[in-house]
């Protein structure tokens, strides 16, 4: 069990500084077997969820004390940051220097408020995609959720009008189309996890699958 009020508190603290250039890996930038493109491939179900900034609603429910809907207007009214961060793609590219705006997923945390029972998030995206990580990692200062990519709206490709950056993971751990954060006190595989893709999705320990080698395909 775990008390987040705190940690969310104290993060949201650092959160609100105004930001500093700074690189979380000064020296290599490219993890292994990985390699550098510039023009952000797209890759998803290929199915690619068209929905307006009017209709579109992002729910944070589960274990929390507030259940939350927040639309546009709020989501747009909350804090606002501006963000660089590399991008590793499981499929063995990497882009850097990414330029996104939004809010600090510890911004809707400290609205949702969870329980101490929380453990776990599933992140759902509006095409029915799912995947999982630990609610401590929604806590990094790096995790966005972004509406803005290179000063320009999140086009539809990439998971406009509003997707989750997790730059600490592996891409596939980033929703596009985000439609709903859920929490949970235990841990649910999203799709590509119960696919055989690593459950924690790390770029610098290429956790890559979690079952043999076989599994190196994506759509
Ligand atoms: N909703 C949703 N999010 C998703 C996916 C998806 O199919 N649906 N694919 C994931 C995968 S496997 C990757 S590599 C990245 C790709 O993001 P991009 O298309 O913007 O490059 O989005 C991730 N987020
Ligand atoms: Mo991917």
């Amino acid at each position: 069990m775990t008390n987040w009020t705190k940690l969310i508190e104290a993060k949201i603290a650092v959160a609100r500084r105004p930001m500093k250039p700074g690189r979380v890996h000064p020296n290599v930038r490219i993890p292994p077997g990985q390699t550098e493109v510039r023009d952000f491939p797209i890759l998803d179900l290929g199915f690619r969820p068209l929905v307006p900034t009017t209709q579109w609603r992002l729910r944070l429910f589960g274990l929390v004390e507030q259940e939350t809907e927040l639309d546009w207007d709020a989501f747009t009214a909350l804090p606002q940051v501006a963000l660089v961060a590399d991008f590793h793609c499981v499929t063995r590219w990497s882009q850097l220097d990414m330029e996104w705006e939004g809010v600090m997923a510890c911004e809707l945390l400290a609205l949702a408020r969870p329980l101490d029972s929380a453990a776990f998030v599933t992140l759902h995206g509006y095409d029915g995609y799912t995947t999982n990580l630990p609610l401590q990692a929604l806590l990094d200062d790096d995790v966005i959720v972004a509406h803005r990519w290179s000063g320009n709206p999140l086009p539809r490709e990439h998971g406009g009008p509003v997707r989750i950056i997790v730059p600490k993971r592996y891409a596939w751990k980033g929703a596009k189309w985000l439609k709903a954060i859920e929490f949970h006190a235990r841990d649910r595989p999203g799709f590509w996890e119960v696919r055989g893709y690593h459950n924690e999705g790390d770029p610098w320990q290429e956790e890559r699958f979690g079952w043999p080698e076989n599994q190196e395909e994506d759509l």
